[in-house]
């Protein structure tokens, strides 16, 4: 464990003892100070959207081939943000915050060059397992994506092995007054270095996009695998039954933390997708006690806890932990004796999602439905 301070080697080699041992839910397991990120999980969905100009570009196709690829270029410019980033920033993964039930977060991104503003709004569904529900939305492009996170882990050949359940949606309102839709499903994470102390996430296996014209896998592969080179990634669309006649097949490789090019298909050669320049962090909305959001702002909630994750006060960290996680209790017992629940704020739970099931055939995707949140459409919160 090179990267442990010396004060927490001992914490850190019993806490890689006890993952070995704890399957399922890594999420509330207690952790050596060093390892700690002051950012809750609510805050994560905003990685979808840190290249706005990709996901309004989606609205401005005139053709479902172009729409399609728009769409794939999109998702595999966000993996670079979703599953690197906190390297960049903390110098290695590091164990997010652990949201509260009802815990929000809420931000944009601006209006620029006509792409039009970007609305993102996030809801902590779930606890017990921790469920992140979200709804991101371009409304004068017609763009939206919604969707929810949750995570099955176990522990294999010395890494964390993190299976995503849930999906997402994108819709595209178009022209025609139809709506195109995109179903979304997520990799599988490996989180490698952990005996170094220097965690990080590698993807494997495959994520769909479907819509009813198009399947398109995108297949995982670390160093050593088909290209040799870390963070590869082998995109391949087909038109879906029915369309083959008019619709085109594209084949893309590269490394989504890099760039990637068209490896088949009418546009072999040319370049696919390109993150090696900036990203656009969401701008947060919110985050005061008197407004609409109160205590359960993300950032409200968790501010001397991450205060002292981030100057190396973890007395006052854990302490202040220790006064939200009391309060959860408490309300959970309150709501016992009354008999009632905790009611989400935006969006409500159902057993089974129709367009999952729909378009999840199309590219054998299993299991052959999953649960949903479906998005009330009473957002944006009045400013
Ligand atoms: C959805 C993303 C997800 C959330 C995180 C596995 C993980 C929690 C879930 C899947 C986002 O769209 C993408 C990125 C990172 C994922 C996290 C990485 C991570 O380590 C945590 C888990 C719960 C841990 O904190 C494990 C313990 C820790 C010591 C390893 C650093």
């Amino acid at each position: 464990g090179e990267a442990v301070p010396p004060a927490q080697r001992s914490s850190w080699a019993s806490f890689l003892k006890s993952i070995a041992s704890v399957s399922g839910d890594l999420s509330s397991m207690t952790c050596p100070p060093f390892i700690l990120s002051p950012v809750s999980l609510t805050e994560f969905p905003a990685y979808w959207c840190e290249h706005p100009e990709l996901f309004s570009a989606i609205a401005d196709q005139n053709s479902e081939e172009q729409r399609t690829l728009a769409v794939v270029k999109w998702f595999i410019s966000t993996l670079k943000g979703q599953y690197t980033s906190r390297n960049e920033s903390m110098g290695s993964e590091k164990k997010p915050l652990n949201p509260v039930l009802g815990e929000l977060f809420y931000g944009k991104w601006p209006d620029l060059n006509g792409r039009g503003e970007t609305e993102l709004l996030v809801e902590q569904v779930s606890h017990h397992p921790p469920i992140t529900a979200y709804a991101i939305e371009n409304k004068s492009k017609g763009v939206k994506l919604v969707g929810h996170n949750a995570q099955k882990t176990s522990f294999s050949g010395g890494s964390i092995i993190v299976k995503q359940l849930g999906h997402a949606t994108l819709t595209v309102k178009l022209p025609s007054g139809d709506v195109a839709e995109y179903l979304i499903t997520l990799p599988r994470l490996r989180i490698d270095g952990l005996w170094y102390g220097a965690p990080y996430i590698e993807l494997s296996e495959t994520s769909w996009i479907v819509s009813k014209s198009y399947v398109c896998s995108v297949e995982y592969k670390g160093k050593g695998y088909f290209s040799g080179k870390t963070h590869s990634f082998k995109a391949t669309l087909n038109p879906a039954p029915g369309f083959g006649g008019s619709l085109g097949s594209h084949v893309v490789e590269g490394t989504w933390h890099t760039t990637s090019k068209f490896t088949s298909g009418p546009k072999t050669g040319l370049e696919f997708h390109n993150v090696t320049g900036p990203k656009e962090e969401v701008t947060a909305i919110g985050g005061d006690t008197s407004g609409e959001m109160g205590e359960f702002e993300t950032r409200q909630l968790w501010k001397l806890v991450a205060k002292g994750i981030r100057e190396g006060d973890f007395d006052m960290a854990s302490r202040e932990k220790s006064k939200i996680e009391n309060d959860q209790r408490q309300r959970r017992k309150d709501e016992i004796a009354a008999g009632t629940k905790w009611p989400l704020k935006h969006f409500v739970h159902v057993d089974s999602d129709p367009t999952y099931e729909r378009l999840g055939k199309l590219g054998k995707i299993s299991p052959a439905t999953e649960d949903m949140y479906v998005f009330k459409e009473n957002w944006p919160p009045v400013a």
